[in-house]
């Protein structure tokens, strides 16, 4: 049997001449099968079996043709995609993104965090992701529409409630998921728990609009308490303006912490008073108009284009929640400067690996997407229950479960980094804690 090291060469050699461009994928899954070093040394069964080789390789993937017509009447043709990565633990679950970057490399990158993710929150779901190169941007209420309606009719031949659940992501929030919704239910009749996210009309939960960035913060908590200090008083910088960044900057300043900036992919907005948030949700959620507004609304904000992460102020608190690799490593040298003292993700994979070597080199308390931003998920798998039984659960219950499922992450992450004696490696720690129920599952099931 061959030793980890080389084992571990083997596989990414083989990922990298599979699909040699793509660098996303590559980047999340060699991230993993790094941390996974002291598990392999313990456990010769995972090499024995190939676990890995299995885990790394999409259960199906999906795409297909999406054409719609926009309102001038011309015929425009989109690339959609689902990739059904692994149900191990439970059906295919995960995110739908809209975004013009969106290509089979970030959709494999997204629905292998996923699956690790989705380990984390408890709940029996699997891995999966999907999304178009569509961009709304600038789209009518009637293009978005006829988009959606167009993406469902090749996506509903292949999910189901035990099957695969798809949500929002990036592009994609509570409009969208109606019009997918509709389109399904003319199809193939009503079935609240096709998707999540869903308006409290016709079967969503509620907190899921919430829970992403509020989960960041329960997540965030944890981490502050583990160093015996508190979010009161904390200078935060978030970045971007959508679903995650609004109601991680709502959470953070109900603790007490002050949120100095937020952003979009045009630049940002600096409020040395503390960001107001309901400016940011009419900008936003009501005008879905661009941050620079925030601006001209705010006499205490000024406007800035460019990334946030290079606005050279002190602050204590990281919370990327915009994209992936939105820090590089420059980037993550200033937030070290700035005396930062924790990050946390919000987004999905928003360090580049160079930004997170970075901040463990200087001892950045860093709380890794997977584990950080599962909020989100774990709210649409309790979603997922109350379709099942029918019922609509109190935002107190889902609330306080999404506490309680949040600080059993940053539990459970602590004690595989005891385990193997990682020290305050979050990143190793969610990445081994994830991997071990995923990979019990998977041997007990077979080579299937
Ligand atoms: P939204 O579409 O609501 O908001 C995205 C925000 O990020 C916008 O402000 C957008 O600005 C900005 N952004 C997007 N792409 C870029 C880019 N290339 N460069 C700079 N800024 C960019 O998405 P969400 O808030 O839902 O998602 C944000 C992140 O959180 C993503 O990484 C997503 O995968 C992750 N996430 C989301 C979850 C959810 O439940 N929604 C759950 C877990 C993770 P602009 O308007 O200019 O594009
Ligand atoms: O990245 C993510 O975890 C999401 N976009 C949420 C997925 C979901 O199924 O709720």
């Amino acid at each position: 049997m061959a030793d980890v090291e080389t084992y571990l060469k083997g596989l990414k050699e083989t990922i990298i001449r599979r699909d040699p461009n793509q660098t996303e994928f590559q980047e999340a899954v060699f991230a993993v099968l790094d941390s996974l070093k002291p598990v392999l040394e313990k456990h010769p069964e995972y090499v024995k079996t190939n676990v890995l080789g299995s885990l790394v390789e999409p259960e199906r993937v999906i795409q297909f043709r999406v054409p719609w017509q926009d309102d001038e009447g011309n015929y425009q043709v989109n690339r959609g995609f689902r990739v059904q990565f692994n149900s191990a633990i439970g059906p295919y679950k995960g995110g739908l993104r809209l975004h013009p970057s969106v290509n089979l490399s970030i959709v494999k990158f997204l629905g292998f965090e996923q699956i690790l993710k989705n380990s984390l929150t408890g709940l029996p779901i699997g891995g999966g992701k999907g999304g178009s190169d569509f961009n709304p941007k600038g789209k009518s209420d009637l293009e978005i529409m006829r988009f959606c309606q167009s993406f469902m009719t090749e996506l509903q031949k292949y999910i189901g409630p035990d099957m695969d659940v798809p949500a929002g992501d990036i592009g994609v929030g509570g409009r969208e998921i109606g019009y997918l919704y509709g389109q399904y239910k003319r199809l193939n009749g009503s079935q609240r728990g096709i998707l999540t996210g869903k308006g409290l009309e016709y079967g969503g939960s509620l907190a899921r609009t919430e829970a992403t960035g509020f989960g960041l913060i329960y997540y965030l908590d944890a981490l502050v308490k583990g160093k015996n200090d508190s979010l009161k008083d904390k200078i935060v910088k978030i970045s971007g303006a959508g679903n995650v960044a609004i109601y991680a900057l709502k959470k953070a300043q109900e603790d007490g912490a002050k949120v100095v900036t937020v952003s979009d992919s045009n630049g940002y907005v600096y409020d040395p008073n503390g960001i107001d948030l309901e400016t940011v949700k009419q900008i936003k959620e009501v005008e879905r108009g661009r941050i620079k507004e925030y601006a001209d609304r705010i006499s205490t904000a000024k406007y800035f284009e460019g990334s946030v992460w290079d606005l050279d102020i002190k602050y204590d608190i990281a919370l990327p929640c915009a994209t992936q690799n939105e820090i590089d490593e420059e980037q993550a040298q200033l937030i070290v400067k700035s005396g930062v003292k924790y990050v946390a993700e919000g987004a999905n994979m928003p360090s580049t690996s160079k930004a997170i070597a970075v901040y463990k080199a200087n001892k950045v308390i860093y709380g890794p997407a997977k584990a950080a931003n599962a909020g989100g998920v774990a709210v649409s798998a309790l979603e997922m229950s109350q379709n099942s039984e029918r019922l609509s659960w109190t935002f107190e219950d889902v609330d306080d479960q999404l506490q309680a499922i949040m600080k059993n992450i940053y539990d459970i992450s602590e004690a595989a980094n005891k385990e193997y004696d990682l020290g305050d490696d979050l990143q190793a720690g969610a990445n081994i804690a994830g991997f071990e129920k995923v990979a019990k599952a998977m041997l007990a099931q077979g080579i299937v």
